[in-house]
C-alpha cells in the first residue's frame, strides 16, 4: 500500500519538528517545504534529515506553493509557517501580514487548483482573543487581537473558515494556546528564562532582563499539541478547535518555577526592562478544550512545572556544551530579545 503524505510548512520551527517526528511515526511520507536563506537553518530536524524530504517554496510565491503540492502530492497540508513572534509584528507590521495572513490564502488557493480534496490545518493562536472577552477562552468566545500579528492570524483563520464554506475544502483550524519545548526560538518568554537560568547557574552571567512579569498564559508543551493537529484532519468533518491546558500561570510564576529548579531565588536575578513592554499587551489568557477532549480525546500529558524543568536541563546541556560562534550569537538574542 501506498504511504500516505503530508506536507508540512514550517517544517524547521519549533511545531514543524515535532510534528514531523509524530507523522513518521505513523508511518507517513513527509515533506517539508523550506525558504531559501544563504545558510543552513535545519537545527531542529537534523535528526530527522534522512526520513523528512524538503521542498523549496515560499509563502510569499504562489507558483512556488502549486510547484511543492504538484511534486509531493499530499493527502495533507499543515501550514504552520509564519512570523511567529508577536513584538516582531510591530516593527514589520505589513511583512507579517504578508506571511502570517495572505500566506494562508495563497495555500488555500493553490490547494484549489491541484487538489481541492487536499485535508488542511492551519495554525491558529490564542493571541486572536488578545483583550478576553470571557474566561476561559472557547472557539465561540469574541475575538480581540492586540498586535499586528493577532490581526494577521485572524485573517488567516478567517479565510481557513471561509474556505471551508465557500468551497467545501476540508479545512480546520486549531486556536493553539502558547506551548513551549527545549526547541522553542530563544526569544519567547519560557526559552528566554530556561536559556538564562542556566547561564547563571553556571556562572555566566548574574542577571537576565524580563518584560511583564504580570502577563498570564496557559502554556502547555509543544510535542502534545501536534497530536491535535493531527487528530483534527481525521476526523469526519472539518472544524475548529481550541487547544490548551486551561491552567493558567503569569511570567513571575514561570520565573519562580525556573530559577527554584535550580535553587536559585529569581528575584535575586532579574531586571525589569522596559523595552521588552509591548504596545498593547494581552496580559491573560485561558483555554478552554473541552471541545478536542470530547471529540478527538486530546489530552496534555506534560504539566508546567515538567516543562519549566524540561527546558532548564536541556538549556544546561546546550549551554554548558556551546562556545561556539552559534553559541555566542544565541547570548546576544537572549539577553537583548
Ligand atoms: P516558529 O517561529 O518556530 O516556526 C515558524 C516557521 O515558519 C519556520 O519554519 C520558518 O522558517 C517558517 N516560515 C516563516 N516565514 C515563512 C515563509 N515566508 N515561507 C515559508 N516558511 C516560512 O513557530 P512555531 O513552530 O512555534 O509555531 C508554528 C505555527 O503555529 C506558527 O504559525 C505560529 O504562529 C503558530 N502558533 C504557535 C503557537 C506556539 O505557542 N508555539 C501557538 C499558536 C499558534 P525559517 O526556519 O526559514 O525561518
Ligand atoms: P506570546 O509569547 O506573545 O504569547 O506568543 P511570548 O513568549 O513572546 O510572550 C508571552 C508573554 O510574556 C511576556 N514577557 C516576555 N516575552 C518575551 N518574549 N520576552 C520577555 O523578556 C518577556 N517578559 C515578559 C510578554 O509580554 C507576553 O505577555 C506566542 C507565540 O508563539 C505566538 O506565535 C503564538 O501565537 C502565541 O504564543 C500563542
Amino acid at each position: 500500500m501506498t504511504k500516505r503524505a503530508a506536507l508540512i510548512t514550517g517544517i524547521t520551527g519549533q511545531d514543524g519538528s515535532y510534528l514531523a517526528e509524530l507523522l513518521l511515526a505513523k508511518d507517513y511520507r513527509v515533506f517539508g517545504l523550506v525558504r531559501r536563506s544563504s545558510t543552513i537553518n535545519f537545527e531542529r530536524i537534523t535528526h530527522l534529515q534522512d526520513q523528512v524530504e524538503l521542498v523549496p517554496g515560499d509563502l510569499l510565491d504562489p507558483s512556488s506553493l502549486i510547484s511543492a503540492l504538484q511534486k509531493t502530492a499530499p493527502q495533507e497540508v499543515y501550514n504552520l509557517a509564519a512570523q511567529s513572534f508577536v513584538p516582531t509584528s510591530w516593527s514589520q507590521p505589513v511583512l507579517t501580514g504578508e506571511f502570517t495572513a495572505l500566506g494562508v490564502t495563497r495555500m488555500l488557493e493553490a490547494i484549489r487548483v491541484v487538489n481541492p480534496a487536499i485535508r488542511f490545518y492551519q495554525a491558529s493562536s490564542s493571541e486572536m482573543f488578545g483583550m478576553v472577552e470571557e474566561t476561559p477562552q472557547d472557539e465561540k468566545t469574541r475575538f480581540y487581537p492586540r498586535s499586528p500579528y493577532g490581526v494577521a492570524k485572524l485573517y488567516g483563520h478567517w479565510i481557513t473558515v471561509n474556505a471551508r464554506e465557500s468551497y467545501r475544502l476540508f479545512a480546520c483550524s486549531g486556536i493553539l494556546f502558547n506551548h513551549e519545548s527545549p526547541r522553542r526560538g530563544i526569544e519567547f518568554v519560557t526559552r528566554r528564562v530556561s536559556y538564562n537560568v542556566a547561564r547563571i547557574k553556571l556562572g555566566l552571567a548574574k542577571k537576565m532582563k524580563i518584560g511583564n512579569t504580570a502577563a498570564e498564559r496557559d502554556w502547555g508543551f509543544a510535542g502534545d499539541y501536534v497530536r491535535a493537529m493531527w487528530l483534527m484532519l481525521q476526523q469526519d468533518t472539518p472544524q475548529d478547535y481550541v487547544v490548551a491546558t486551561g491552567i493558567t500561570h503569569s511570567v513571575q510564576d514561570l520565573l519562580k518555577v525556573a530559577f527554584r529548579h535550580v535553587g536559585l531565588d529569581y528575584r535575586d536575578h532579574i531586571e525589569i526592562d522596559s523595552a521588552l513592554l509591548r504596545p498593547a499587551e494581552v496580559s491573560h489568557l485561558r483555554g478552554n478544550a473541552t471541545k478536542a477532549r470530547r471529540e478527538l480525546g486530546w489530552e496534555p500529558s506534560v504539566s508546567f512545572e515538567q516543562l519549566v524543568a524540561m527546558m532548564v536541563e536541556s538549556d544546561l546541556d546546550l549551554v554548558s556544551k556551546t562556545q561556539t560562534p552559534a553559541g555566542r550569537l544565541r547570548e546576544v538574542i537572549a539577553s537583548e530579545a
